[in-house]
């Protein structure tokens, strides 16, 4: 157990054998009956015990986070495997002894603390580093850019984006007329909206979803020598999304679905693994990209500066309590280590005072690090005395420096302090935002091109949704006119979808593309996917076990579904045990359907409209579609012909159709189906 799991252990309170008490350490034996003047009468005042509980009670809940309020967390480990030595002093980032203790959080950024997981927003991928030269916190998204080039406009944008305050109408959605009015005033939103519009805005996991630290960093070497970093995250899993009927139906059938996963996989042991790479650019070489490295609407295309592997960071222990970790959990960009400093980005700028702002109202003043989940594990040695809730029980006269009567302790840190890179700065004081920030379509129009056939379908799909949403055809008509900067065809396919007229051939596409924005060549694997396997009386016990333990092989999980819950009959003998009842599921929940031979089960299926429309929906979806023998009467039922990821088994399931079962299911999804036409 490494220094911050041993500090967090003494901060736990177990349930355990111990006597219930009041707050006070008072043994109570009754919590059930408060105390009153007969059995019918008034309750007491002397009741102390009634009183404290409901007062802390009605004082539970402090302000969500004003943004990302919806989240989940998890506890792990990051260690260096390429240190970076000849660039940073970070012992973290050069040290490959180190296991350093991280708390992750992600989130999205509109909704409200208790809306869906899976909603079409950026991701927040939030990483405090437990380092031992102190916290260091990369709070990242999984887009690389933002919406914003200056956070000044920040309280706008989400004022535009939350819901609108005549009714607080839509929650965690950007579908309405507010966000669009912005966005279409703005055009640099106009990057951050392609992807936001793409599926990477729709993560299958937060497990399959990239990081970025979005803005232009510092990495200082023993020398004082700078260099620019941007930092990914790469998931091992692949970057996979679900697509957007599935991502509305996921949020009603299982409104918690990413939080779940997460923890379902660390609880099972199938910990998640990212790669921590890095982008690094000389400072001298700051001027030789056609945008700027300050602007945070824009990336640093991997083509041009290849993205350096730098180690792995592993989630592995879910936290105890929401609420004391997840919740209280308080990330900073100023939470800076030795060898890592910041740029003069105006956005990072304004964030440096944002977070410890809001964090003081949230988290109630300025002893929010002492608690347990902040706690670094490096020392923490200084004169900041009382404030509310100050757990620190400081001894000695001298809370000041300098002093003698603590010896001058403690003493000013001589190797090892936070050295800030002494950049030049000088210039007038103005409001004014560079010109190397005015190109808002040259990188919205690289990330179109770099799309496939199916992402871009998808994208157009989003704008006519979200579009489609928005009752004022000026803002509709303006969307369209500032996506005709980033490619005529894209401008006119969102204007066919919503009612605004297609506009004028507008700038040439420049042509250039990134394929490593492109989602459509991710690595192939199948490991943790659920994989539905659709059983009645009558199955064949002999194929469901046959594909249980191929599924099984691979690192999937698969989960037997029947009309009711319990035990179905097999066909060849025995019974065959159900995970779930079809009504209490639904096929967004999983990645794949596998309908088992047995003639009775097959037919008793074939006549349940919710196992044909089970089959139906994942097929519209694009996930593998499997039947063993007489199983392929519930394709025939929903009428679905052979097609890409659709496997049939004459049956039994024998060698060659599980081989054709598990590769189909290691491809995220088929998308060369004809699904338009499925009634699902
Ligand atoms: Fe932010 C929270 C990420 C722009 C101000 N932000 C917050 C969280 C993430 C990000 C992941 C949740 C942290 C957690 O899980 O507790 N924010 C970003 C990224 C940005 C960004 C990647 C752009 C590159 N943020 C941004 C700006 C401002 C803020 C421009 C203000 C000027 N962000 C906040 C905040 C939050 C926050 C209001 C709300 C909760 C919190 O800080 O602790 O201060």
């Amino acid at each position: 157990m490494d220094d911050k799991d041993r500090a967090l252990a003494e901060d736990r309170v177990d349930a355990g054998e111990a006597p219930l008490t009041t707050d006070q350490g008072i043994r109570v034996d009754d919590t059930d009956n408060s105390l009153r003047a007969g059995e019918r009468g008034p309750t007491l005042m002397d009741d102390f015990h009634a009183r404290e509980k409901l007062t802390h009670f009605d004082h539970e809940r402090i302000p969500e986070r004003v943004v990302h309020a919806r989240g989940a967390g998890a506890y792990g480990h990051f260690k260096v495997t390429d240190p970076l030595t000849d660039h940073t002093i970070a012992q973290f980032l050069t040290d490959t002894s180190l296991e350093t203790p991280v708390f992750v959080r992600f989130s999205t950024v509109a909704g409200s603390r208790g809306s869906s997981d899976t909603v079409r927003d950026v991701r927040g991928f939030a990483v405090k580093f437990y380092t031992q030269q102190g916290n260091f916190d990369l709070v990242g998204n999984n887009f690389p850019v933002f919406f914003i080039q200056d956070g000044i406009k920040f309280p706008d944008f989400v004022h535009a984006v939350k819901p609108e305050p005549p009714n607080e109408i839509p929650q965690a959605s950007s579908a309405h007329d507010t966000l669009w009015d912005f966005v279409g005033l703005q055009p640099e939103t106009t990057h951050m909206m392609m992807w936001l519009m793409s599926d990477r805005a729709i993560p299958r996991s937060y497990r399959m979803m990239q990081g970025f630290g979005v803005h232009t960093f510092r990495l200082v070497n023993a020398e004082g020598v700078s260099t620019f970093v941007k930092f990914h995250w790469r998931p091992l899993l692949g970057t996979h999304s679900l697509v957007w009927d599935e991502t509305q139906k996921v949020a009603g059938k299982d409104p918690d679905f990413n939080r779940r996963d997460l923890w379902e996989a660390i609880e099972t042991g199938d910990f998640p693994e990212w790669e921590l790479g890095v982008q690094l650019i000389p400072e001298e070489d700051e001027g030789r990209f056609d945008f700027d490295l300050l602007d945070a609407t824009k990336i640093v295309p991997e083509e041009l500066v290849p993205v350096r592997p730098v180690g792995r960071l592993v989630l592995d222990r879910n936290p105890d309590n929401f609420f004391a970790e997840t919740e209280q959990v308080a990330f900073h960009l100023a939470n800076l280590v030795p060898g890592i400093d910041v740029t003069d980005d105006p956005l990072l700028q304004a964030r440096l005072f944002s977070y410890l702002d809001t964090q003081l109202i949230r988290l109630g003043g300025p002893n929010f690090p002492q608690l347990p989940v902040n706690r670094p594990i490096a020392e923490v040695r200084n004169h900041h005395r009382d404030g509310y809730h100050q757990s620190v029980i400081h001894t000695g006269q001298a809370s000041y420096h300098p002093n003698t009567l603590s010896g001058g302790c403690p003493v000013l840190a001589g190797e090892g302090a936070y050295v800030h890179y002494p950049e030049q700065v000088n210039g007038p004081k103005i409001r004014k935002r560079a010109v190397s920030f005015a190109d808002h379509y040259s990188q919205a129009t690289l990330f179109w091109n770099s799309m496939s056939a199916w992402e871009r379908d998808h994208i157009v799909a989003a704008f006519r949704f979200e579009l489609g949403k928005v009752r004022r055809a000026q803002i509709r008509a303006q969307v369209v006119a500032n996506l005709n900067n980033v490619d005529h065809d894209l401008a006119v396919k969102v204007a066919e979808g919503v009612g605004v007229d297609p506009p004028p051939q507008g700038p040439v596409n420049h042509g250039r593309s990134s394929p490593a924005l492109s989602q459509d060549r991710q690595p192939q694997s199948a490991a943790t996917r659920k994989v539905a396997i659709l059983v009645a009386d009558g199955v064949s016990a002999a194929d469901v076990a046959a594909v249980a333990s191929a599924v099984d092989d691979i690192g999937a999980i698969g989960e037997v579904l029947a009309p009711r819950d319990g035990m179905v009959r097999a066909a060849d003998d025995g019974n065959v045990g159900v995970t779930r009842a079809l009504p209490t599921v639904g096929s967004v929940l999983y990645d794949a359907v596998v309908v088992p031979g047995g003639e009775e089960s097959a037919r008793t299926l074939a006549k349940d409209g919710l196992a044909v429309h089970f089959l139906a929906e994942a097929f519209k979806h694009g996930k593998t579609v499997a039947t063993v023998g007489a199983g392929t009467a519930l394709l025939e039922a929903a009428r679905l012909d052979t097609g890409e990821g659709v496997v049939r088994g004459e049956g039994p399931a024998d060698a060659a159709f599980l081989d054709a079962l598990t590769s189909a299911l290691a491809v995220h999804r088929h998308w060369n189906r004809d699904v338009d036409r499925v009634p699902a």
